[in-house]
This record gives C-alpha cells, structure tokens and sequence, in this order.
C-alpha cells in the first residue's frame, strides 16, 4: 500500500502533535488500525486550532465528541480544518468509519486548557 510507506517519511507529518503557527495551533497526527498518532493533545482555549489529519492506512473518521469537529481521515489525502473550543476541558476524539476489527478501541484524547 503506498501511503502507507510513505506517510512517515512525509515532511508535513514528520513533526506530529501540537505545535505553535502564526495564529493559533495546528495538530497534525496520523491515523492508522487502530490508533491516532499521537493519541493525545494540548491545545488552548479561545485559539484557533487547525487539525491536519492523513491515514496511513484504510478510511478512518475523526469526531470530537460534543463539539461539531469531524473529518474523515483517507489514506493518500490531508484532511484539514480548523476551529476554536471555547470551553475548557478534557474531549474524547473518535473514529467513527468503520475500519476493521479494533476500530472500536480507536480514540484519543483532546485537552482543552484554560486561559493562564
Ligand atoms: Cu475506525
């Protein structure tokens, strides 16, 4: 499978996780059977924060529990949006297109933290 070999060995995901852009933050992860990676993010509240999302593997979605945040996650394309929680805490991420036997056990973790 192409993108699976090539995904992390691409420069727009070799740096995954939260990091500092004009503006805001972008969270870059990748998706694959059965786990996001990284599985955890900081991100501050009232910040715009811009998700870039691949697989490197079959179709996963990426829903932000009780937020209107949610993508599919496709191997060989970038998902990307961007948004701001207002409200501080912790959000359950899940994948929400079936993508085989664990996709149940395929989750991670959004911490949105309150201004200082
Ligand atoms: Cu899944």
């Amino acid at each position: 499978m192409e993108s699976t070999a090539t995904v992390w060995s691409d420069p727009r995901f070799a740096q995954r996780g939260v990091t500092a852009t004009a503006g805001g933050v972008t969270a870059t992860a990748v998706g694959m059977t059965f786990a996001f990676n990284p599985a955890e993010f900081r991100v501050p509240a009232g910040t715009p924060v811009t998700f870039r999302l691949t697989s490197a593997d079959v179709t996963h979605g990426f829903q932000i529990v009780g937020t209107n945040a949610n993508t599919m996650v496709v191997p060989g394309y970038v998902s990307q949006f961007t948004t701001t929680f207002a409200t501080p805490g912790e959000y359950l991420i899940v994948c929400n297109e079936y993508c085989g036997t664990g996709h149940h056990l395929m989750f991670a973790k959004l911490i949105v933290e309150g201004a200082p």
